[in-house]
């Protein structure tokens, strides 16, 4: 089984310790211009900023890959949160100042030891960066440095009964604040996912509370949300309020939506086309032309093996 590189993997003292460095260079707080020249955030093409915080260098400039992370401005730019707006490019401004603090996750369900996390509670789990890849089922994809720990840690704490075969996981609900449920009601709000309960121990299955080394925006899921690298990028939920372990599988918003199409694994694979779209290709925001998706999201050495016996064509 292939390791995860340390580069990858960045312990929260290595990563303060790099931000004095840095501090000590006189690099933070420096201009945007300055951390490009630095050839630490790649410059944004085609995209519109909304004003936000400097972002800090993150350990690397590339994924295990080789492929270059994208830059803040296009991550937090260019987002899929349908309770906002269906408009990518809208989101950021909609969620702008979107209050995530205070904020509880509840967890719960068939475990020995049920548990209401506060923004503090979470703040005790040790912060490991995580360069993925998150390749949306629509067919683009990008490199993204996020902060967070892994899942596993937190189920371990509540500790999952014998029964547990599955996680729920639910985002807010909040239809005053959050436009697009009101302007979709289509959708059966709140938005939920699941895992198999191995797919949600495994170590690449992170909750994250940030990226690029600073707390999450709204846009991209404050204050804390799952990212699962290899599957689509839907099933990395924002913004959750409840994490419960279930026997049954659960119905994810999108399964609801349209059974066909959307499916519970839903593990990037070039192999099986969407009803209305080839997966065999990408596009890399920020690149020209299409890139080949690669099996699992590149993470196949990883995550096949909970698979074997499967047929990923159908169950997918
Ligand atoms: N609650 C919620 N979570 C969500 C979504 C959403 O609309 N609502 N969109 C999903 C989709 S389709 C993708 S591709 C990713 C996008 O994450 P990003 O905006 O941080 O890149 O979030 C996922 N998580
Ligand atoms: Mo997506």
């Amino acid at each position: 089984m292939k390791k995860i590189l340390p580069s990858e993997i960045t312990p929260e003292h290595v990563y303060l310790s790099r931000r004095e460095f840095l501090k000590s260079m006189g690099v933070l707080g420096a201009s945007a211009a300055l951390l490009a020249a630095c050839g630490v955030s790649p410059a944004a093409e085609n995209v519109t900023t909304v004003a936000g915080p400097t972002p800090l260098p993150p350990s690397s400039n590339t994924d295990e890959l080789g492929d270059p992370l994208n830059s803040y401005a296009e991550i937090t730019n260019y987002n899929n949160y349908y309770e906002f707006t269906v408009d990518k490019e809208r989101v950021a401004k909609l969620a702008e100042g979107y209050p995530t603090s205070p904020w509880e996750v509840k967890v719960g369900g068939l475990v020995n030891n049920p548990k209401t996390y506060s923004l503090d509670d979470l703040r005790k789990f040790e912060i490991e960066e995580r360069i993925y890849r998150l390749r949306c089922v629509e067919a683009w994809s990008m490199v993204i440095p996020w902060m967070g720990f892994p899942l596993s840690k937190l189920l371990a704490e509540v500790e999952p009964k014998a029964g547990a075969k599955y996680v729920r996981f639910e985002t807010i609900y909040d239809p005053e604040g959050m436009p697009g449920i009101k302007k979709n009601p289509w959708y059966q709000w709140p938005y939920i996912e699941g895992l198999r309960l191995d797919e949600a121990m495994h170590d690449l299955t992170i909750l994250a509370t940030g990226l690029y080394g600073k707390d999450l925006p709204p846009q991209n899921g404050a204050p804390v949300r799952l990212v699962v690298p290899w599957k689509y990028g839907f099933k990395s939920i924002k913004s959750i309020v409840r994490i419960d372990l279930v026997e049954e599988m659960p119905t994810s918003l999108w399964m609801a939506a349209a059974p066909n199409e959307y499916g519970f694994y839903a593990n990037v694979n070039p192999n099986v086309d969407h009803p209305r779209w080839s997966q065999a290709t990408e596009r890399r925001i920020g690149e020209l032309g299409r890139r080949p998706t690669l099996m699992f999201n590149g993470y196949e050495d990883e995550v096949a093996h909970l698979y074997a016996g499967m047929d990923l064509s159908v169950n997918f």
